[in-house]
């Protein structure tokens, strides 16, 4: 009984092999791998690859960015367009591999994606300072920034420096555009406030609309745009770092009873370089909102309406010898009342005493000095007004 089994099984073993040697049995490769994918895909998302089931079956995927994978179904994550495309799967069986089966992906581009920003630093600026504007956007194909300042200028980079001026309200558009022109906007409106330059009085007095460091009512007076930064007293430069102004006397006479009867004196030192031409050198002095602009002559003096300013420095043939050089300044039946009022240099107080100050700004050779003076007796007597440093 074991031995006719045994015999019949090896008759078909048998029997099957010789059919296997002899070819009769062909090996036929499994069919393309149906497939299946969650495109069209947001840019940033998941791809998410299927390939329906093979019993025993392996995979290898292939597609753009080198793209391979023997996963049956496997996931990109944080898809761009460089992902992409046609992707094209096999599948084996048995050592068999099936002809390749393609499915097309696409990847639905997003605009830049604004994480934060635009801000300023700082946040609230004045008028001719530095402020820097910053944005952090992103994009799967990378973004370039491009701004607007609202003034008529323009910016790019993520991080720009830009003055803004005269003061006001500026309304700084942001475009973030990435590779495939698809863009994100956004518009900070930046408040620009008025700078002051130094001193006591009257803030409009003060009042540096474009922030050069020059007061509107000085830069009026020495012709240049006190709406216009790049236009001062010094060619387009700055007031720059303030230096003191040494003043070794200071008197005025106010005299309240008769207009245009009203004086100035005041006298003083200035370094002066050796090797400068003082001829055709320019001089511009304010006093308490008073402003005077003088080009000095050959004698190293010069005169502008009631004022007139002498400067006394060592000359070797019209060129200076260099050190510290005394200067003056003196002007007579002038109007100073309206603009020291501010200062308290007014007729108020009839026969007493009081301490008053004055600012005294003078330029030369492309340098600011300052002082606010302190005159410690100011009189008022039969309607004249008397200060004296
Ligand atoms: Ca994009
Ligand atoms: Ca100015
Ligand atoms: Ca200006």
């Amino acid at each position: 009984m074991f031995r006719i089994l045994l015999a019949a099984l090896l008759g078909t073993t048998l029997c099957l092999a010789t059919n296997v040697s002899a070819g009769t049995v062909q090996r036929v490769p499994p069919a393309p791998p149906t497939l299946n994918s969650n495109s069209p895909v947001l840019e940033g998302g998941q791809l998410t690859l299927q390939a329906v089931i093979v019993i025993g079956g392996t995979y290898i995927w292939t597609g753009p960015n080198n793209f391979v994978s023997n996963e049956q179904n496997p996931l990109i994550n944080d898809v761009g367009q460089a992902h992409a495309g046609t992707y094209s799967c096999t599948v084996t069986v048995n050592g068999e591999t099936s002809a390749p089966s393609t499915i097309n992906v696409v990847v639905t581009n997003q605009a830049p994606r604004i994480n934060s920003g635009p801000t300023a630093n700082p946040a609230e600026p004045t008028a001719g300072v530095d402020v820097g504007l910053s944005v952090d956007a992103v994009d799967k194909e990378g973004a370039t920034i491009a701004w607007d300042f609202g003034d008529g200028t323009t910016g790019t980079g993520p991080a720009v420096t830009h003055a803004f001026t005269p003061a006001g309200t500026y309304n700084v558009k942001m475009t973030a555009t990435d590779s495939l022109g698809l863009k994100s906007e956004r518009v900070l409106a930046l408040q620009v406030g008025v700078n002051y330059v130094q001193g006591v009085g009257k803030a409009s007095e003060r009042l540096d609309s474009d922030g050069d460091g020059f007061a509107d009512e000085l830069e009026v007076q020495a012709g240049t745009d006190k709406n216009n930064i790049s236009s001062t007293p010094f060619d387009g430069q700055k007031a720059g770092t303030v230096q003191p102004l040494t003043i070794a006397k200071m008197s005025t006479t106010l005299v309240f009873k008769k207009d245009e009867n009203d004086s100035l004196q005041i006298s003083g030192t200035l370094p002066v370089p050796a090797g400068l031409t003082l001829q055709g050198q320019t001089v511009i002095m304010a006093v308490g909102g008073v402003v005077r602009v003088f080009t000095l002559e050959k004698s190293a003096s010069g005169k502008d309406q009631d004022a007139s300013f002498k400067l006394s420095a060592k000359q070797k043939k019209g060129t200076t010898l260099g050190g510290p050089a005394k200067w003056t300044l003196k002007t007579s039946k002038g109007l100073y009342q309206q603009r020291f009022e501010d200062e308290n240099l007014t007729k108020d107080g009839e026969g007493t005493t009081r301490a008053v100050q004055l600012d005294v700004t003078l330029l030369f050779d492309n340098t600011y000095y300052f002082h606010t003076q302190d005159i410690p007796t100011y009189t008022v007597k039969n309607q004249v007004g008397k200060g004296k440093f």
